[in-house]
């Protein structure tokens, strides 16, 4: 008999969908004890919540997040709100004994998150937050491949992250959708939003980061806010760029902005290495580039490797060699990777405590760019 664990899904945007569609999909590929449930959605415009309850099939709807957690019949709740929201939900959630998946990034600074580790640690409940790049194939392989030592000594670890929504001056801030925009609701732009993503990963392929040097910039300077009707000063960072010394000697250099005109969601990663070096494009995710130093010179050069056979990371799940999954699916793999930690009484990373040393890594970026570069211990 499998084991339900009840979710209680807080906030209903983009990611109330990755989340509530993994949560879906997981027990049909992978062979696991415990089943999610969809128990319950809150949001606080009724209508809207009782319409996207209706769509993915939660059993009910609360108006109040707090009603979630006060509920006997949750057992994991999951934060998709904005990043302002976090903190109380964790660690109101984590006080009732309750199971956390927190939407990225972690916190609003390292302050904040520093208390929501505390929290979470103190009630020693199951956590995990959703940068969920980590689990496509491809990128989980680059992992097993670092990890083997197939690279050798890293020397440079570069990575971008590119969208360009924001181009436009008359898109206001705040409100639905928009928060990204304002600081109030997002604690800054690009580097929580995308940079996040990348040094989350960074961390994880590379290990940690020890000095940061970064530069922001806010192309709009003004924006009507939705939540007030006036125009108000932007205090997101439209576009950020930091250099990085990592802990093994290795230098760092990472892009972020959403006034890049062309590109949509454009995450690069390279890893280079003594030995051989990687590549990873969102935009081709099964594909890991592969130079390996130690083929035959005449043959030597970047292979392109298609991440889709048995023995690759999570594909045995999937179809047939050679088929194709793609971004859904590393909330998938977050959510088998979860269930398989609880069934197990392991951690599932990233957890809070892993997530933190990403905020760390924000916080150096943003307070070195607003001395103009200066370095930054993190
Ligand atoms: O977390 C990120 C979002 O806030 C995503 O991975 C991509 O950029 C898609 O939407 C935004």
């Amino acid at each position: 008999m499998p084991k339900k664990l009840n979710i209680g899904l807080v906030g209903y945007g983009f990611m109330g969908r990755t989340h509530s569609n993994a949560y879906r999909k997981v027990n049909n590929f992978f062979e696991l004890d415990y089943h999610p449930v969809l128990k319950a959605v809150s949001g606080r415009n009724a209508e809207g919540v009782k319409k996207f309850a209706d769509q993915w099939g939660y059993e009910s709807t609360e108006s109040d997040w707090r009603k979630i957690i006060d509920r006997k019949d949750i057992d994991a709740v999951d934060i998709c709100t904005p990043n302002n929201l976090h903190k109380e939900i964790a660690i109101a959630a984590a006080q009732a004994g309750k199971m956390i998946l927190c939407e990225k990034p972690l916190s609003m600074d390292t302050k904040e998150g520093e208390e929501m580790v505390a929290a979470i640690e103190k009630a020693g409940v199951a956590n995990t937050v959703w940068y969920n790049y980590r689990r496509a194939p491809a990128v989980t392989m680059a992992k097993q491949l670092i990890d083997e030592g197939r690279l050798g000594r890293i020397f440079h670890y570069r990575a971008n992250f590119l969208q360009d929504w924001t181009i436009n001056a008359d898109l206001p801030q705040g409100g639905t959708a928009l928060w990204r925009l304002d600081a109030a609701a997002a604690g800054s732009g690009v580097t929580g939003d995308l940079l996040a993503h990348c040094i989350d990963t960074a961390l994880w392929l590379n290990g940690s980061i020890t000095t940061v040097n970064a530069m922001t910039e806010t192309f709009v300077k003004e924006r009507m806010h939705n939540l007030t009707g006036k125009m108000e000063q932007v205090k997101i960072d439209d576009a950020c760029t930091f250099f990085c010394r990592f802990g093994n000697g290795s230098l760092g250099l990472f892009e972020s902005t959403r006034y890049a005109r062309g590109h949509k969601a454009l995450y690069t990663l390279e890893v280079n290495g003594e030995k051989a070096s990687l590549k990873w494009d969102l935009h081709d995710l099964h594909r890991l580039q592969w130079f390996d130093h130690k083929d035959e010179g005449r043959l030597r050069g970047w292979r392109s490797i298609h991440v889709s056979d048995g023995d690759q990371p999570y594909m045995k799940n999937w179809w047939v060699p050679g088929l194709q999954i793609g971004y859904e699916h590393t909330f998938i793999h977050q959510v088998a990777d979860f269930l398989k930690a609880i069934q197990e009484g392991k951690p599932c990373p990233p957890t809070f405590r892993d997530a933190l040393e990403t905020q760390k890594v924000c916080d150096a970026v943003l307070s070195s760019a607003k001395e103009e570069g200066s370095v930054k211990k993190v």
